[in-house]
C-alpha cells in the first residue's frame, strides 16, 4: 500500500517486529555508530552577500506562479529606515542553507520599545507571496520557515539561531515604538555545507541547458550535504535511505566525500528495529536515533548502497562489516515472496517507489527485490561471503521466472501490475532494472509506455532518476538526454536554483502533504543529473 492507504488503515508506523536480532554480533550497534560519528564531518562556512532587493508578482505564465521582479540594488538597504509596518525582501542570488545575521540601529527621539521583526524564508517567489497562515498541510505547522525575532536594545548584531533553506528572505517591522524607525546593515547568510572542493564546470561544448542542469545538480547535492546527506534542508533534515543512494552516486562523481557516505551507512547500521530491519530514515540530532518508519523499498535498497559504496571506494572493510545488515534485510524481506516466487503485500507496510497515489506498487516492489537480490549477491562476493548467499541465484531466477508469467503482456510490449493490469513507468523501469525484461523487451516496453497517455507516470525526480537510468540499461541513450533535458531542464525552466522534491509539470500545485507551502525545492534525491552526465558517460 502507499503511504495514504497505510495512514489510512491506521497501521502502525513500526510494521510488527520480529524476535531480537543482533546483526554482526552484540556490541555491534554500538561500535558501528562510534564509527559514524568519528566520521561526523566539520561543515565548511562561506559568507553570502545578498545580491539585491526583489517584489513578488503573480504570473500565471509561471509555473509555480509566481516570479520575483528587481526592486533595487541589496545596498540601497543601507540609505533606509523602517517603521512599523514597513518590509523588505532580499534576494541572495542563488540557493544557500544556513544562518541569517544583520546589524539593526534605531533612529529617533526615543528607543522606547523593543523591535519585533518577523522573517519568512523562501526557496521560492511563492514561499514569500504565499501567506504561511493559509497553511492547511498535513504535516507540523512548525516546519514552515518564518521567525518572530525582537531585539530589546540597539543598536545590535544579531545571527538568527535557526538553520534555514532558502534564497529570499522576507523582513517586517511588526512592531517598535512609533517615534522610532530601524536602520539595518551587514545583512548575510552563513552558508553550510559539507561538500568539498567544487568540481569543474562542464566543457563550454556542452550545451547551455545541460551545463545549466548540472550546476543545479551540484548546488542541490551541496546544499543537503550537512552532517548527514539530508533529504531536503528546508523539511525533514533527515537521513533517508531513497535519498541516500541517488546522493551518494552522485557525489562520487563530484564532490568524493566518501566518509559522509560512509558515516551515513554506519548509522542505518547502528540503528535498526529490534529484529534488524533498517529503519527508512534515521535523524542524527541531538545524538543518532532511528527514525521508526520503515519502507520496504528503502530497506532493500540498504544493499545497492552498500554495494554502490564498496565499488566507489574498495573499502572492502566495510562490506564485510555491512554484509551481516544486508543480508538481513533480504532474509526478512524474503518473507513477503511467496512460494511461486512472487511478492505478496502485506499491506502493513509502506512501499514507496514514488510519491503518485494511483501507482499499484506490486510489479515495481517486485523488481526492486530482484534488482536488491542480486546487488547483495555481489556485495557477498566481494565481502568473501558467497556460501551465505548461496540460495540467492536460485531465488533470484524464481522471481524473475514469476515476474514474467504474472506481469508481461508480449502482444502490448509492456508489463502490467497488479489486478487491474496496470501500465506504468515504474513497472517497466523495475523490471529493466531487475532484469526480468530483456534489453529488448525494456526499450520497446519503455516507448509503449510513453505513447500511452493514460499509462501512470512518475511524479517525483526519485522515480524519474530510475527511469532515466532503465533507459541507459537498455541503450536508449538519446532517449535519456531527452528526458533528462525535459524533465530536469523543465525545473530550470521554471527556475529552478535547486531541484525540487515534486515536479509534475502537468500539476504545479502538487504536494505529498497537500499544501506546496511544505514543499522542499531543495531535494537530495532530484541531484542526479550530474551523475548522468559525468558519470555515465551521457556526454
Ligand atoms: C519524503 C522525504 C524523503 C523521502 C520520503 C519517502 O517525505 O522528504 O525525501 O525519502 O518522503
Amino acid at each position: 500500500m502507499n503511504r495514504r492507504e497505510f495512514l489510512q488503515a491506521g497501521a502502525v508506523l513500526a510494521a510488527a517486529a520480529q524476535p531480537a536480532w543482533t546483526q554482526g554480533g552484540a556490541g555491534a550497534a554500538a561500535r558501528w555508530i562510534a564509527i559514524a560519528e568519528s566520521l561526523k564531518p566539520k561543515l565548511r562556512e562561506t559568507v553570502r552577500k545578498p545580491a539585491s532587493l526583489v517584489r513578488p508578482v503573480a504570473d500565471h505564465t509561471a509555473f509555480l506562479r509566481w516570479r520575483m521582479e528587481p526592486a533595487g540594488a541589496a545596498t540601497q538597504l543601507a540609505g533606509r529606515t523602517l517603521r512599523r509596518g514597513d518590509s523588505f525582501i532580499l534576494d541572495f542570488g542563488g540557493h544557500l542553507t544556513g544562518h541569517l545575521a544583520f546589524s539593526i540601529s534605531g533612529e529617533g527621539s526615543a528607543v522606547d520599545s523593543p523591535v519585533r521583526l518577523k522573517f519568512t524564508f523562501g526557496e521560492v517567489a511563492g514561499d514569500i507571496a504565499v501567506p504561511l497562515e493559509t497553511y492547511a498541510g498535513t504535516l507540523s505547522r512548525a516546519w514552515l520557515p518564518e521567525e518572530i525575532v525582537n531585539v530589546d536594545f540597539l543598536p545590535q548584531r544579531v545571527r538568527l539561531p535557526r538553520r534555514y533553506a532558502f534564497r529570499y528572505v522576507k523582513v517586517e517591522v511588526m512592531d517598535t515604538s512609533p517615534n522610532f524607525a530601524a536602520r539595518f546593515a551587514d545583512m548575510e547568510a552563513t552558508a553550510l555545507t559539507s561538500a568539498g572542493e567544487r568540481p569543474a564546470a562542464l566543457a563550454a561544448s556542452v550545451p547551455a541547458l545541460l551545463r545549466r542542469i548540472d550546476e543545479v545538480s551540484l548546488d542541490t547535492l551541496r546544499d543537503c550535504m550537512q552532517t548527514v546527506f539530508e533529504d531536503g534542508p528546508r523539511r525533514d533534515r533527515r537521513l533517508w535511505i531513497g535519498d541516500l543512494r541517488l546522493q551518494a552516486l552522485t557525489n562520487y562523481v563530484t564532490f568524493r566525500n566518501y566518509n559522509l557516505v560512509k558515516r551515513c551507512l554506519y548509522l542505518f547500521a547502528g540503528l535498526p528495529r529490534e529484529d534488524g530491519l533498517v529503519a527508512a530514515c534515521v535523524y542524527d540530532e541531538p545524538k543518532p536515533l532511528c527514525g521508526r518508519q520503515y519502507i520496504m523499498d528503502y530497506s532493500a535498497l540498504y544493499a545497492a548502497t552498500v554495494l554502490d559504496y564498496v565499488r566507489a571506494t574498495r573499502d572492502l572493510a566495510a562490506a564485510r562489516d555491512l554484509w551481516p545488515v544486508v543480508r538481513r534485510q533480504m532474509e526478512i524481506l524474503g518473507q513477503f515472496v511467496n512460494r511461486d516466487g512472487l511478492f505478496v503485500d502485506p499491506k502493513d507496510w509502506w512501499l514507496f517507489i514514488d510519491w503518485n497515489d494511483d501507482l499499484d506498487r506490486i510489479a515495481p516492489m517486485q523488481g526492486v527485490l530482484v534488482y536488491c537480490y542480486q546487488q547483495a549477491l555481489e556485495l557477498a562476493r566481494l565481502a568473501g561471503a558467497e556460501r551465505e548467499a548461496a540460495d540467492y541465484p536460485d531465488r533470484i531466477r524464481r522471481m524473475t521466472a514469476a515476474a514474467r508469467d504474472a506481469f508481461y503482456n508480449p502482444s502490448q510490449n509492456l508489463f502490467l501490475s497488479g489486478p487491474a493490469r496496470q501500465a506504468s513507468w515504474a513497472t517497466q523501469a523495475w523490471m529493466i532494472h531487475s532484469g526480468v525484461a530483456s534489453k529488448q523487451e525494456g526499450s520497446a516496453a519503455l516507448k509503449a509506455v510513453a505513447d500511452m497517455p493514460d499509462a501512470v507516470r512518475p511524479v517525483t525526480p526519485y522515480l524519474y532518476h530510475y527511469v532515466v537510468d532503465a533507459m541507459l540499461a537498455c541503450g536508449m541513450k538519446a532517449q535519456a538526454l531527452e528526458l533528462i533535458q525535459s524533465y530536469w531542464g523543465g525545473m530550470v525552466q521554471a527556475g529552478a536554483d535547486t531541484f525540487w522534491e515534486v515536479y509534475n509539470p502537468s500539476n504545479p500545485s502538487l504536494s505529498p502533504y497537500q499544501s506546496v507551502l511544505v514543499n522542499s525545492y531543495c531535494h537530495a534525491w532530484s541531484c542526479t543529473p550530474a551523475w548522468f552526465l559525468r558519470g555515465r558517460g551521457l556526454l
